[in-house]
């Protein structure tokens, strides 16, 4: 976005929290943390030359490699001398009569702003909201998402990990390894598919490269923001043999594909999705030898996709080993944490070191712990304390040229992220052009049309198998929030079209002073 913004020749501040560039990569530091998009894709497209140099080690790349790319995008483009580091954004508020916006950091500083553009993220906010007593354990207490920059020694240490998301799946095989004895506490079990990382295959990638455009393009178009093919099929038109080829195929190919590539009514179709759910139960049966631990380790309470699926590296497996337990927390919900270990109604679990792999207040809460406040004194807080209301994610109605990055309503946790972004960042740019261009001062979306969009929305999520389940994608996951779909689930094409539809019609649905 800077760089973008730089280009059309606006002077510039960026505002970061962390001491330096990467964002969730920046901060995501435990062991065993990836991306879950192939690095071919997960990557940026907006530079050519970028694309084309950068060779990435292996099929999924690790935190620490993601990092150096972002750091080395940084650099390349020359990004880091506007921003501020370290510094933590407090409050914005919009002056009417000045047509801008004032910011306040919490380093003190205040500074005026015609544009402002929050790039804070979909999940940065550590969510540790529900658990009693947390502040008295004695040992560490480690949140996935706000990890040491040191190595943590958990070498001969009872390790505990409260949480199965992506995030734990990740880190509980290696923690295993490393730690002494591993406690798994699990609240609901999640389906996760194999990755199946592997080196970087030069040939493949060599590949990409050559068709880098149509591949970038495809990826823009899609469902989920990766060029795979859905199979347009419904799972229940063909034989059970078929479907089971054709899941196999995806399980032994690995990653996304299964979740972005099965057949088309996975997440619209109870029955259809069944066929993907009993696939994955029947190799989670497979894969974990206690029938027991297995059976607790089995999703039955939502269809397959309906929460973010894992992507894994021997997950299940984990639980074969005699140094690792499961702890059921749907059996024997947990009651506090101690001063030595966690207590469930059932036992007290002695820990050294606890892991929070708790997830985040996704999609709103990094945007809603600012003090955002609108024309007529209007706080953000307010405005959407029934749910976050948006026209295409990307601007409120009241919050003149305040644009979100990914923002609620729009695709992104949604998708493969980049694709995402990129986007926006063309949509915000392409907006700005035209109000400079036009002597425009001031954008926002007209009520009647955030509420259309928000509608809309909800209208699309009810279609699919998402809006009844609880996960962080309907905010049930922290106490309070409101239960509503956070991001637009219509897919990452039909979004662009939308969008690029707002941009022909010369900013239908926004008011341009
Ligand atoms: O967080 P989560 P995450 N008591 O919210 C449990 C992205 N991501 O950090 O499901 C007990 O998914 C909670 O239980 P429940 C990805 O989009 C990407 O793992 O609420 N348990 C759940 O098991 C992902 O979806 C990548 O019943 C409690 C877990 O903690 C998103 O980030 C890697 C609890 C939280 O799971 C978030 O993933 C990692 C409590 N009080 C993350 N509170 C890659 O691309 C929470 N839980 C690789």
């Amino acid at each position: 976005m800077l760089h973008r913004l730089r280009r059309l020749g606006l002077s510039t501040r960026g505002y970061e929290a962390g001491a330096g560039v990467g964002g969730t990569w920046y901060w995501n530091r435990y062991p065993g943390a990836r991306c879950d998009s192939e690095s071919v894709y997960y990557s940026y497209s907006f530079s050519a030359e970028l694309q084309q140099e950068w060779e990435w080690s292996e099929r999924y790349a690790s935190q620490p490699e993601i990092l150096r790319y972002l750091e080395h995008v940084a650099d390349r483009f020359d990004l880091r001398r506007d921003f501020r580091f370290s510094t933590r954004v407090v409050a914005a508020r919009f002056d009417q009569a000045g047509s801008c916006w004032s910011v306040r950091t919490d380093t003190g500083e205040q500074v005026r702003a015609r544009f402002l553009v929050s790039a804070v993220g979909c999940l940065s906010l550590p969510n540790v909201s529900a658990l009693p007593g947390v502040g008295n354990f004695r040992g560490p207490v480690l949140h996935t998402g706000r990890w040491p920059h040191e190595p943590v020694d958990v070498a001969g240490r009872r390790v505990g990990v409260l949480g199965t998301g992506s995030s734990g799946v990740q880190a509980i095989p290696l923690l295993a390894e490393q730690a002494g004895h591993l406690t798994v506490f699990q609240r609901t079990p999640n389906y996760s598919v194999p990755a199946r990382n592997a080196p970087a295959d030069p040939v493949t990638g060599a590949a990409v490269k050559a068709d880098y455009d149509a591949i970038r393009e495809r990826c823009r178009r899609s469902l989920g923001g990766f060029p795979f093919d859905v199979d347009p099929r419904s799972a229940l038109s063909v034989s059970p043999t078929e479907r089971e080829d054709l899941y196999r195929g995806l399980w032994d190919t690995g990653g996304m594909r299964f979740v972005f590539g099965g057949f088309a009514d996975v997440l619209t179709d109870r029955a259809a999705n069944d066929v993907a759910a009993d696939f994955v139960r029947a190799r989670i049966g497979e894969a974990v030898r206690d029938p027991a631990t297995a059976e607790a380790l089995t999703p039955r309470d939502h269809p397959f996709g309906t929460r973010r699926p894992a992507l894994d590296t021997g997950y299940y497996e984990t639980y074969n080993r005699d140094d690792v337990t499961l702890v059921d927390l749907r059996r024997t919900p947990v009651v506090e944490v101690t001063e030595r270990g966690l207590r469930t109604t059932e036992a007290e679990y002695p820990l050294d070191v606890l892991v929070l792999a708790t997830g985040f207040d996704a999609m709103t809460g990094s945007m809603l712990a600012m003090d955002v406040v609108g024309r007529d004194g209007v706080a953000l807080r307010q405005k959407w304390i029934d749910g976050p209301r948006t026209l295409l994610g990307l601007m409120s109605a009241g919050f003149p040229n305040l644009f979100t990055i990914t923002g609620p309503l729009s695709p992104s946790v949604f998708s493969n992220m980049p694709t995402c972004i990129e986007q926006h960042v063309d949509w915000i740019a392409g907006c700005l052009d035209h109000m400079l261009r036009n002597g425009h001062v001031l954008i926002e979306p007209t009520v009647e049309a955030e509420d259309g969009w928000v509608e809309h929305a909800a209208r699309v999520a009810a279609r699919t198998l998402l809006g009844a389940v609880d996960s962080w994608w309907t905010g049930a996951d922290v106490p309070g929030k409101p239960r509503v779909g956070y991001p637009y689930v219509a897919g990452v094409g039909a979004y662009r079209t939308a969008c690029d539809a707002v941009t022909a019609s010369g900013y239908d649905g926004f008011v341009l002073t």
